[in-house]
């Protein structure tokens, strides 16, 4: 059944089977899941559980990287499905999408904006390791646009930079032109509200959800 999918899919990222992944998920498609649930489901919580297993000490660094690379394979499949369902709902608004200065890790980042997309969002993805001039930058560039800033930090050290994007943007007098959420796997909602941003979110499909909700 899908939940036997799910978890060999889930499994397959764990167990950073590179190959395995991609052909699983063309499976899954075949068989009928939607790419949006295969990635809820089974990608997003396969990552879960090595980000688990890396702060347990079970696995190191190495192992990481190949299930990113079974998960980013996964992706490739996935992201053009969810780019063409895209369309429906017009008028949503702009979606600029970064992660901080200083922070590479891409995988929740793509999670996210390939989800905005998939919601109707017109995407502006600036990519990982973005100074907060450069973010400050494409706001002013579309100044007029209802647009929402989202922006993703992995490290507490990278985090820090939320709270300066924020500070950048009132003195630009550009804060009232955008909604700003701001996610990843340290950021809480104290630092939400110390940040002066507007939402959260714990997972991609929440992000769509706050998202819409903000605009
Ligand atoms: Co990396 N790493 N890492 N890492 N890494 C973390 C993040 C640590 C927490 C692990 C640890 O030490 N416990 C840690 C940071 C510690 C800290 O806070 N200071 C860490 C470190 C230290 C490092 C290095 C310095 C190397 C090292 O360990 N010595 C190095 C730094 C590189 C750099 O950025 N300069 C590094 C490198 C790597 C890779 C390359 C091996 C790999 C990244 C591959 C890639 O992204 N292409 C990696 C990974 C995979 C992780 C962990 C294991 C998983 C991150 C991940 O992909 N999670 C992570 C451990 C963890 O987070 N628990 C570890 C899965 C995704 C789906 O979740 O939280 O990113 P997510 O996103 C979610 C969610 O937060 C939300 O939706 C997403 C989808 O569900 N969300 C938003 C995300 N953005 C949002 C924005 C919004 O507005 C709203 C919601």
């Amino acid at each position: 059944g899908n939940q036997e999918l799910f978890d060999k899919l889930k499994d397959a990222i764990v167990n950073q089977d590179i190959n395995g992944c991609p052909a699983l998920t063309q499976e899954a498609l075949d068989a009928g899941l939607s790419a949006f649930d295969i990635i809820n489901e089974a990608l997003a919580p396969g990552m879960k559980i090595v980000g688990d297993n890396f702060e347990a000490a079970t696995i190191y660094l190495p192992q990481i990287m190949m299930s990113a690379k079974a998960m980013k394979a996964a992706m490739e499949i996935l992201e053009p499905i969810l780019a063409e369902e895209k369309g429906d709902e017009e008028g949503v608004g702009m979606a600029v999408t970064f992660v901080q200065e200083g922070d590479i890790h891409d995988i929740g980042h793509r999670l996210v904006t390939t989800m905005l997309g998939a919601n109707g969002f017109d995407i502006l993805d600036l990519g990982t390791d973005i100074p907060n001039e450069d973010v400050v930058e494409a706001i002013a560039k579309n100044k007029g646009k209802k647009m929402i800033l989202v922006g993703s930090a992995l490290m507490t050290t990278s985090m820090l930079g939320q709270k300066d994007v924020v500070r950048l943007l009132e003195e630009e007098n550009l804060r009232g032109e955008v909604k700003i959420m701001f996610g990843g796997a340290p950021v809480t909602d104290e630092w939400i509200a110390e940040c002066g941003a507007d939402g959260t979110a714990e997972n991609a499909a929440e992000a769509a959800r706050v998202a819409l909700e903000l605009m």
